[in-house]
């Protein structure tokens, strides 16, 4: 049975635009070089006119990072410190609402995505790192760990907040200062981070935005006044970075990407697994690093499995992210548009079978529909490489050690998935999958005080939990390039 919807638009009026937005150094937004525009990605309506910041301002951004490090953040108590990621935590609560409208207008994803997940996972990692302020000596690296200075912090556009976040809260815990890139394409919200910094009173130039594209990036992690870079992106990027930070005795941690496994046992209630599927590939539009991309279904129930997806997937609900109804929100952008595209025709001319929900598509904007590839062997460029879009590629296999073998058959390691009754199987899978994060008949479940990181080309290092700190710590057996 087809349900019939009414439109519950969430409103915008909750969000104010302001038309222009400069950089945000020394605790003030300050005007830069240059100039450009973001859009809403539904509409490809001009959103704000965003500050582009070039060599002098990231100088002057990282100049009062050192400033305030060494005068006021690494000699402040860590429970003074606390307060401060306390109050933050709070006002991304009180500002909830105007933050996820703000984030669903500039980057496409639905409204019930942004309202139940980004934001609210944000305020969570603030909090949580507000508890280990001050309780840093006891976290097992040594009494008194030190911080490390002042963290270029460079992000993607697919959680805007959130990776600012997964970023922001822990450097500051710590006891460093941070000067943070955000993507291009989704600078919104971080600069609304900059007021609530404003709001927090938090100490001048202890967090520093600096908007623009790859090339300030760039200027931001080869800076000579940087003692660490944090970077989450692409694997491309990241291998770039890795060289630029080479031999220079600076720290990095590299978040990148990934081609997780979702592995479906015959023994796995059918309609639990589809719904993991779904959120597993289809959350956030697929934009999502450790998405269950592809799933790999034991052979003896492929058939009914894949039947019962169709069935889900024609129920997805395309368009409008405003909506509180939609499923699926717009692609972040027309290249990751073009990139989808050019993947996906790929399959298909390798020999894989695609097939598409039957919904329609918007007019303006950036879409894509949910898809899925059949027929699709290991050698596909669609098994291989990050489509990072609402596509599965699906595989079969008869046996688990097979499942292991496709399923660690990447470059990446970032994630994994594996549905079966049996709790002996489950942890022999997940001792062999050589994925950072291994979800039991679960998928994409994020908790600040879990570990979150890769294998292989999807980087090094880890956010969130203890281990997290240690990137922001100065403390023996750190990742130092
Ligand atoms: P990238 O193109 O790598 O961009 C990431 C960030 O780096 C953006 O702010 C980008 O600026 C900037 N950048 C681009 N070139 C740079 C350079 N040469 N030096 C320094 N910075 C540079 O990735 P993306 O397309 O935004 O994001 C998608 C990728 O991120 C996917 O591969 C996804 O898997 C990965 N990701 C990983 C994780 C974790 S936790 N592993 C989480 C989320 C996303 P512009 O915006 O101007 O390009």
């Amino acid at each position: 049975m087809r349900f019939e919807y009414a439109p519950a638009p969430e409103s915008r009026s909750v969000v104010t635009l302001r038309d222009s937005y400069g950089l945000f150094i020394g605790g003030e937004f300050v005007a830069g070089s240059s100039v450009f525009k973001t859009i809403s990605p539904a509409t490809e309506e001009v959103l704000a006119e965003v500050t582009h910041a070039g060599p002098e301002d990231v100088d002057r951004a990282v100049a009062a990072a050192r400033q305030a490090y060494e005068r006021v953040w690494s000699v402040m108590p860590g429970r003074e410190r606390g307060k401060y990621l306390f109050r933050i935590a709070r006002l991304l609560q009180e500002r909830a609402r105007e933050l996820a409208v703000l984030e669903t207008m500039d980057n496409g994803k639905p409204i019930r995505e942004s309202r139940d997940v980004d934001i609210p996972l944000a305020a969570a990692h603030f909090f949580y790192h507000a508890g280990w302020a001050d309780k840093l000596g006891y976290a097992g690296f040594g009494p008194s760990p030190r911080p490390l200075g002042v963290v270029g912090q460079v992000i993607p556009w697919n959680f805007p907040l959130l990776m600012l976040a997964w970023k922001i809260a822990p450097a500051l815990a710590c006891g460093n200062t941070v000067v943070l890139k955000p993507a291009e394409t989704t600078p919104l919200t971080a600069l609304v981070f900059a007021e609530i910094c404003q709001q927090a009173d938090l100490p001048s130039g202890v967090v520093n935005i600096v908007t623009g594209d790859g090339s300030t990036g760039q200027l931001l992690v080869a800076h000579p006044g940087i003692d660490k870079v944090a970077f989450t992106g692409s694997t491309a990027v990241g291998k770039e970075i890795a060289r630029a930070c080479a031999v220079s005795g600076k720290r990095l941690t590299l978040e990148l990407g990934g081609k997780a496994a979702n592995v479906v046992f015959d023994d796995s209630p059918v309609d639990q697994a589809v719904e993991g599927i779904v959120n597993g590939i289809f959350f956030n539009q697929g934009h999502v690093c450790c998405a269950g991309s592809r799933l790999l279904v034991q052979e003896s129930i492929a058939d009914e499995l894949l039947s019962a997806l169709k069935r889900r997937m024609t129920t997805l609900r395309l368009g409008d992210p405003m909506d509180k109804n939609t499923d699926i929100g717009a692609i972040n952008s027309r290249p990751q548009l073009d990139k989808i595209q050019e993947l996906t025709a790929s399959g298909e001319a390798e020999g894989a079978e695609r097939w598409s929900a039957p919904c329609p598509l918007p007019d303006r904007g950036f879409w894509f529909p949910p898809t899925v590839f059949t027929g699709v062997s290991a050698a596909h460029r669609i098994a291989q490489e990050e489509i990072f879009g609402p596509v599965l590629s699906v595989l079969t296999f008869r046996t688990p050690a097979e499942a292991i073998e496709k399923a660690n058959n990447t470059p990446y390691g970032l994630s994994a998935g594996v549905w079966t009754e049996k709790g002996s199987l489950i942890l022999w899978m997940a001792s062999r999958l050589r994925a950072g994060v291994v979800w039991a008949n679960t998928f994409n479940r994020f908790d600040p005080a879990a570990p979150f990181g890769g294998y292989k080309e999807s980087g090094f290092g880890r956010e969130g939990g203890r281990h997290g700190l240690e990137a922001y710590l100065d403390v023996l057996g750190g990742s130092d390039v």
